[in-house]
């Protein structure tokens, strides 16, 4: 089934604000919703967002699943939720879990037939994995896993997960 590389690009912004036929959402086990990231996706999206996830939680760490986007504007159509690991010190396989977040994500999207795709910088946040170390395991499992995708937008919410994404991105496209 697959057949090219996606192009890949880094941005800064909201990814509320994102028009990908997918978005990536970095959730919790409950799929209820929380802060940072999912916090401001359950809000755009509205309250049927935590309903649906409460009908396919849990959702383990290193898995994704799948709901309608629903009110999120501008009208995108799926939510593709992954649970980050939470860095415990780096020995307690979260870098393969943070690996297994995105190439989960790939393969949700590819049986959803998206073609674009956003992702957050997953576990940087609240879950405290480095984000330097993030920044390269996401560049490196979206380059090497096989997929239908065609175009992956990776969103900075500030200004230095934007450097480390972007100086990832331009060392391995060396
Ligand atoms: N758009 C894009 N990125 C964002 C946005 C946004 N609107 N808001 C924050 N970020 P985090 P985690 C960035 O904490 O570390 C939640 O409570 C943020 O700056 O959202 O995977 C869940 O329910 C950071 O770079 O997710 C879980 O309990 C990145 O998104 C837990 O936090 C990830 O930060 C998950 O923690």
């Amino acid at each position: 089934m697959s057949t090219h590389s996606p192009t890949i690009e880094v941005v800064s912004g909201d990814i509320t604000r994102e028009q990908t036929d997918a978005i990536v959402n970095a959730a919790n086990e409950s799929l209820l919703g929380g802060g940072g990231v999912d916090g401001a996706i359950h809000r755009a999206a509205g309250p049927r967002l935590a309903r649906a996830g409460a009908e396919l939680a849990p959702c383990d760490p290193g898995d994704a699943k799948a709901t309608p986007a629903f009110d999120l504007t501008p009208p995108i159509k799926h939510i593709i939720h992954t649970v980050g690991p939470i860095w415990e010190g780096g020995n307690h396989a979260e870098p393969e879990t943070l690996a297994s977040c995105y190439r989960r994500c790939l393969e949700v999207a590819d049986e959803l037939r998206a073609e674009t795709l956003a992702f957050p910088a997953i576990s940087t946040g609240v879950y405290g994995f480095p984000a330097d170390r993030a920044a390269h395991i996401a560049v490196t499992t979206l380059r090497t896993t096989p997929t239908n995708v065609r175009h992956i937008r990776l969103i900075a919410f500030d200004q230095r997960t934007y450097r480390l994404l972007a100086d990832e991105l331009a060392r391995q496209q060396l």
